[in-house]
């Protein structure tokens, strides 16, 4: 019977490089405002074998949003960034898969959207740094870290 694993190229496979993970992700104010959730969850849903296991829309508080972005708070760009994404509400979202945590990284792109790539989402709808429509998990820790955060029944 075949299995994910041998249906990907050998020299993928012989790595281990095939690992089941969960990521958070959400789709910022600017996405929801100009009604690109549905583009962005159809890119998400056509990777084979990742599924979105929680979703919600909702808009975050300062409590949230320190605690998400509390990495950069004292960086001239964190208060800036905190307002922006309470304008507004965004879709909150657990992805799971093979190796999602890099693959969703992948598909928004870099964070200066004119950097990153046409084919990524960023590439593709953004230019403003700070409204960059997605943010996506950037390693297990953080993954982690982050569901406890949006999802604490999920933790
Ligand atoms: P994210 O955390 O939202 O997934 O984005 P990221 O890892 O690609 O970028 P990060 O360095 O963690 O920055 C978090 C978000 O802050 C905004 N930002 N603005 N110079 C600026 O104005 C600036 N730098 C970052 C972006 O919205 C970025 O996604
Ligand atoms: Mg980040």
């Amino acid at each position: 019977m075949d299995t994910p694993c041998n249906l990907v190229p050998p020299h993928i496979a012989d790595k281990e490089h095939l690992v089941s993970q969960r990521t958070l992700v959400l789709l910022k104010p600017d996405a929801v405002r100009r009604g690109l959730t549905g583009e962005i969850i159809s890119r998400i849903e056509r990777k084979a074998g990742w599924q979105i296991t929680a979703l919600e829309l909702r808009t975050l508080d300062q409590d949230t949003l320190e605690q998400h972005y509390g990495e950069h708070k004292g960086k001239p760009f964190y208060e800036p960034l905190v307002e922006f994404m309470a304008s507004g509400p965004v879709v909150a979202m657990i992805v799971e898969g093979e190796r999602v945590i890099e693959g969703l990284r992948a598909l928004a792109g870099p964070t200066d959207p004119i950097a990153a790539a046409p084919g990524s989402i960023r590439g593709d709808y953004g230019v403003i740094v700070r409204e960059n429509l997605i943010h996506a998990s950037d390693s297990e820790e953080s993954a982690e870290r982050e569901v406890k955060i949006f999802f604490p029944g999920r933790a």
